[in-house]
């Protein structure tokens, strides 16, 4: 297969893009061809691997209302509502959903998904269940899960043991919740203990830290600095970070330097957290959110999430990262013009990165026929047109193709 009249990000002109089998071949400059032959035919488009999906929680998807709705807004309300969903949960009823919502990320051109799986369930339905769901659906992507203790590893009744499990079992990555631990003291243990449990099992890192409009919440700290003693930095995350949005100028530079050091990666998932938090204010009312511009302008590597699908914690979303990418620029300030140019490595690149994706990610030769077309020439175009990704291919074949909406003018 080739693709044709494709545009590359950051370079000049039209190219032409030739796969063998499941391998990119060739990336050859070539003028625009009025006829695409049997190529196909990106039309001066973008062409981009394939968006990824850093955060979501596909245990959890599309049970809002069930059996009650978060009517707060809280996080810890939604942590409340899902413990009474979570008791209802089945093996079957985990894969149906998760399913239906990988098919929505699916229909918006993702195919690297990390997935955090509520393991503070002594029966780990959920995870057995997805990690069904990771084999059955490599076709459509591919799919880290994280074993997320939802209600704490030191505050939840054998918490410890169920991580160690899920590891067991075959979880990709470590997870944790610190700021919902009982006292500051587990919060700080829970971190070291999965951050022993990653090194001796080689998973990667991924915690919930610091959710909360908290000044006080402080463990982004604890979590860097174990990853920079540990020599750990790329492979661990940290998502959320909204406290961050609300610690002081002066912590924040002495934190910054930790950061750097460490290397870790970040994660925000602004709509799920302008929803989520500020809900403790009046007015003036903060916006919950980490330091996206800052931690990008710093070097530090961080990207966009999801988070949810229509869950105790967030009742929309349709699978479509780019409303995320919107809604994160907006918020974040990050709408000026250089910001614009290089919006979609939010939401590429950077998230490919946070999931150590390395040569199995990227338009190269030799690396994976998994690509993009665009319905635009440019990131910003593509963010003012709401564009969408047109096809997605996948191990060299077409695994998506979206027809535009067509408008019909009178006058
Ligand atoms: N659980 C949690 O602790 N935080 C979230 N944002 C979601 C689930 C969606
Ligand atoms: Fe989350």
């Amino acid at each position: 297969m080739k693709i044709v009249n494709a545009r590359l990000r950051g370079r000049e002109g039209l190219h032409r893009i030739e796969l063998d089998g499941a391998r990119i071949a060739a990336i050859v400059a070539q003028p625009a061809l009025a006829d695409a032959g049997d190529g196909l035919d990106a039309a001066g488009n973008l062409v981009v691997p394939p968006f990824v999906e850093p955060h979501i929680h596909l245990d959890a998807t599309l049970t809002a209302g069930e059996p009650a709705w978060n009517m707060s807004g809280t996080l810890f309300e939604g942590i409340e509502r899902w413990a009474e969903r979570k008791a209802l949960v089945t093996h079957e009823d985990t894969k149906t959903r998760a399913r239906k919502a990988i098919d929505m990320l699916v229909e918006h051109g993702i195919q690297h998904v990390r997935t955090h799986v509520d393991v503070t369930d002594p029966t780990l339905a959920a995870l057995k269940a997805m990690l069904e769901v990771r084999e059955e659906t490599r076709h459509l992507i591919d799919l880290q899960i994280v074993a997320f203790p939802q209600e704490g590893i030191e505050s939840y009744q054998g918490g410890r043991e169920l991580m160690a499990e899920a590891i067991a079992l075959g979880a990709d990555v470590v997870g944790g919740i610190p700021h919902f631990e009982n006292t500051r003291e587990q919060g700080v243990s829970s971190i070291k203990f999965l951050m022993d449990l990653a090194e001796r099992s080689g998973c990667l890192v991924d915690v919930h830290c610091d959710e909360t409009d908290d000044p006080q919440s402080r463990f982004l700290e604890v979590l860097a600095e174990e990853a920079r003693v540990r020599d750990m930095g790329e492979r661990v995350t940290a998502s959320h970070t909204t406290a961050m949005g609300s610690w002081d100028n002066a912590y924040c530079s002495k934190l910054f330097r930790l950061l750097k050091l460490s290397r870790i990666n970040f994660v925000s998932c602004p709509t799920e957290s302008i929803h989520l938090q500020g809900r403790f204010d009046t007015f003036p009312k903060r916006r919950g959110l980490t330091r996206v511009a800052e931690l990008d302008r710093a070097g530090l590597n961080v990207c966009f999430g999801q988070d949810s699908i229509v869950d105790p914690w967030y009742p929309l979303g349709n699978g479509n990262i780019l409303r995320i990418l919107e809604a994160g620029l907006h918020i974040c300030h990050m709408l000026g013009y250089a910001d614009l140019q290089r919006a979609l490595d939010l939401v590429t690149g950077h998230s490919a990165r946070t999931l150590q994706l390395g040569e199995r990610y990227g338009l190269e030769v030799g690396r994976p026929a998994n690509l993009l077309i665009l319905s635009a020439a440019s990131d910003y175009e593509l963010l003012r047109s709401q564009g969408h990704a047109l096809v997605s291919i996948r191990h060299g074949e077409v695994l998506m193709r979206r027809t535009p909406a067509r408008i019909e003018r009178y006058s």
